[in-house]
């Protein structure tokens, strides 16, 4: 029987302030589950360190809370090691953005078949609210002694340069359009991100659901189709998503870019190592009675395609 999104948050009590954007995350995230009836031992949510980071303690599916900067990392070695699990990374901006921007980009080159949740309320949370790689020049939030003096990076047009091959924006506060935008991502095969405007009441008092209302319009009433149909459109349909990203008078809100034509990166493995999807890391013993399993000729065996030959060298004339 399917469970309900009650079914999948745990008992622990949520520390978040009153009125943060992050109760809307969690909400959407759990009714997604729910509504994909994924099973909670083969779907991982990976975070970092932040106030979003916390996310895997309050739904109840497997989850690692690592260190800051590294839930990529992480997310993309427990899914390489078994590509039948579901896995999803929430990170803040400052985690995924700031520390953890190599990683962010990487991922969308690898296409590797993960969900990619951005708690983007432009401050670091949890340290107090100093300015986020996310915070526009020039603001002023009430943590800060002078306006922003740097740049912001634009989530999602970097989604778009780094490769990912489904890029949305949602709104934390919109649980149903939130919701509707992770199961399409979750769904979609390759690595797949969304940006979630978070209000952050504590510490952003710029950024507020008053701002969001004003400045957010949304894709579909627009009538943009965000979808790839086959591979020769893909470059005129990212090059739209491009412009649509770079809009800041409004801010859009729902599907960017969705391109299904591009072999994940577990793909690319499979068609290297044939009996990686049959015999994934994860899935294989390893040892017995403390003894590797894995003989010399085994290994032979399995990569004997790639092994080179080294020969000794010429003792010197
Ligand atoms: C290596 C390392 N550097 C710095 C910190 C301190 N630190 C903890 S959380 C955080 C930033 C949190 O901001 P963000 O990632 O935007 O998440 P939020 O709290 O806003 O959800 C920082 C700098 C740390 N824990 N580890
Ligand atoms: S500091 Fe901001 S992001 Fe962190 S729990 Fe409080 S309101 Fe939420």
């Amino acid at each position: 029987m399917a469970r309900s999104s009650q079914e999948y948050r745990t008992s622990i009590w949520v520390d978040w302030c009153p009125g943060c954007g992050n109760y809307g995350i969690l909400s959407a995230v759990t009714q997604a589950l729910a509504e994909l009836e994924l099973d909670p031992r083969s779907t991982v949510i990976v975070s970092g360190i932040g106030c979003s980071g916390k996310t895997p303690h309050f739904v109840n599916v497997s989850g690692v809370h690592t260190l800051h900067g590294r839930a990529i990392p992480f997310a993309l070695g427990i899914k390489l090691a078994n590509p039948d699990l579901t896995v999803i990374v929430h990170g803040g901006d400052g985690d995924l953005l700031g520390i953890g921007a190599g990683h962010f980009v990487a991922m969308g080159r690898r296409n590797v078949d993960i969900t990619v949740v951005l708690h983007d309320n432009r401050v670091y949370g949890l340290t107090k609210g100093q300015a986020s790689p996310t915070l526009p020049y020039g603001v002023k939030t009430k943590a800060l002694v002078h306006p922003n003096i740097h740049y912001a990076v634009n989530p999602v047009a970097l989604a778009l340069a780094s490769g990912y091959t489904f890029v949305a924006r949602g709104y934390a506060l919109d649980v149903k359009h939130l919701k509707e935008l992770l199961k399409r991502a979750i769904r979609h095969k390759g690595a797949a991100f969304i940006d979630v405007l978070q209000p952050c009441p504590t510490f952003n008092d710029v950024h507020t659901p008053d701002y969001y209302r004003k400045i957010t319009y949304y894709l579909d009433e627009r009538g943009w189709d965000p979808t790839v149909r086959e591979p020769a459109e893909a470059g005129e349909k990212l090059e739209h998503a491009f412009r649509l990203a770079l809009e800041d008078e409004r801010l859009a809100l729902g599907v960017f870019y969705e391109n299904p034509h591009i072999p994940t990166f577990e793909e690319r493995i499979s068609s290297m190592v044939a009996v990686y999807p049959r015999i994934s890391p994860a899935t294989s013993p390893v040892e017995r009675e403390g003894r590797s399993l894995l003989s010399a000729e085994a290994f032979e065996e399995l990569f004997r395609d790639y092994l080179i030959e080294v020969k000794p060298r010429e003792p010197a004339a």
